[in-house]
């Protein structure tokens, strides 16, 4: 115990020794540092003291941007999360409008949406979410709300990356994709060149995969696009005779009768004889199959039990 300390330096060395909690810690550390002597030979305790805390404090606030990086996240709604990312007036707003039932502002001026913005796409039945993430900059993840948004693209299956083709597009790639390294997002990305109608001068050749559009476009070519890179197969029920149910159901691509009678009702698995299969996973329309059968996009099942 260094000389002359007071009663309430005391005090609040005793909290501190107790204290259970970095919180606590940090409380009492406080009342230490303002109640001890400030005389020469209490230098090093001072500076003990301070370094305790600047630790502890360094510590609370690293703990703090993680847990709202991992905390915020969307509820998935549908059968698959697709985020949508671009640097600033890509158009990602207009897309999300267009593609889905948002009606988020789209405005020629930057930065226009400043959280993230959601909606619901419509595909042959299916319910795929969409939400379009506050545009990319450098060093995203320093940015105050940066962890949390990127939170949302952890949870996605799909990234889709919107190029502006109007602006240098190798420019943009090496940014997101930089930005995505950094902060080691490792999900599927596809590229989407927006603004086809005013691309500028450059070459495209070398990006596999990079779907072009623009405003003025029918987006059903883009609906499939997204729908190809998704993990999932949409697969109708059907009953003898009549045409197939709707909406379809989205299983995991490489799922068999067996899955989709999962999905339907738990008996029916007990009670399965044979299931007629049309489409293009069997080679005949009405093809009887098994309950190991492999289905595929848009096959109609016809389940028939005992
Ligand atoms: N010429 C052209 N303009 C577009 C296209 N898509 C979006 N825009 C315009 O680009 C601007 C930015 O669009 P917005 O959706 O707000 O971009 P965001 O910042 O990426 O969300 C708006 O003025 C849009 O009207 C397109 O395909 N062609
Ligand atoms: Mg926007």
């Amino acid at each position: 115990m260094p000389t002359n300390v007071t009663i309430e330096y005391q005090l609040a060395e005793g909290e501190y020794n107790e204290a259970k909690t970095p919180n606590e810690k940090i409380i009492a550390l406080e009342k230490m540092l303002s109640t001890a002597p400030k005389h020469k030979s209490a230098e090093k305790l001072l500076q003990q003291i301070k370094q305790r805390l600047a630790k502890l404090k360094q510590q609370q606030e690293k703990e703090k941007k993680q847990k709202k990086g991992q905390h915020f996240s969307i509820k998935k709604e549908g059968a698959s999360q697709v985020s949508l990312i671009g640097i600033t007036n890509s158009g990602k707003s207009l897309l999300l409008n267009r593609l889905t039932n948002a009606d988020v502002k789209v405005e020629e001026y930057e930065f226009t949406t400043t959280m993230p913005e959601i909606g619901i796409m419509d595909y042959h039945g299916i319910k795929i979410q969409l939400i379009e993430i506050p545009a990319i900059v450098e060093d995203y993840l320093e940015k105050e709300k940066g962890p949390l948004f990127f939170g949302v693209l952890r949870n996605s299956d799909l990234i889709l990356i919107i190029l502006d083709l109007s602006k240098d597009v190798n420019f943009q790639l090496s940014l997101i994709k930089n930005e995505l390294k950094k902060a080691n997002i490792k999900n599927k990305t596809v590229l989407i060149g927006n603004k086809k109608d005013k691309m500028i001068n450059q070459s495209l050749e070398k990006f596999n995969n990079l779907f072009l559009i623009s405003s003025s476009d029918n987006l059903d070519k883009l609906k499939d696009f997204i729908w190809s890179n998704i993990n999932l197969i949409k697969v109708y029920t059907k009953q003898p005779g009549k045409e197939k149910d709707f909406p379809p159901i989205a299983l995991k691509k490489g799922s068999t009768v067996m899955d989709l009678a999962k999905e339907i009702h738990k008996d029916f698995i007990k009670k399965f004889k044979f299931a007629r299969i049309f489409g293009k996973s069997v080679k005949f329309s009405g093809c009887k199959v098994g309950l190991e059968h492999v289905l595929q996009d848009d096959d109609a099942v016809e389940i028939h039990i005992e």
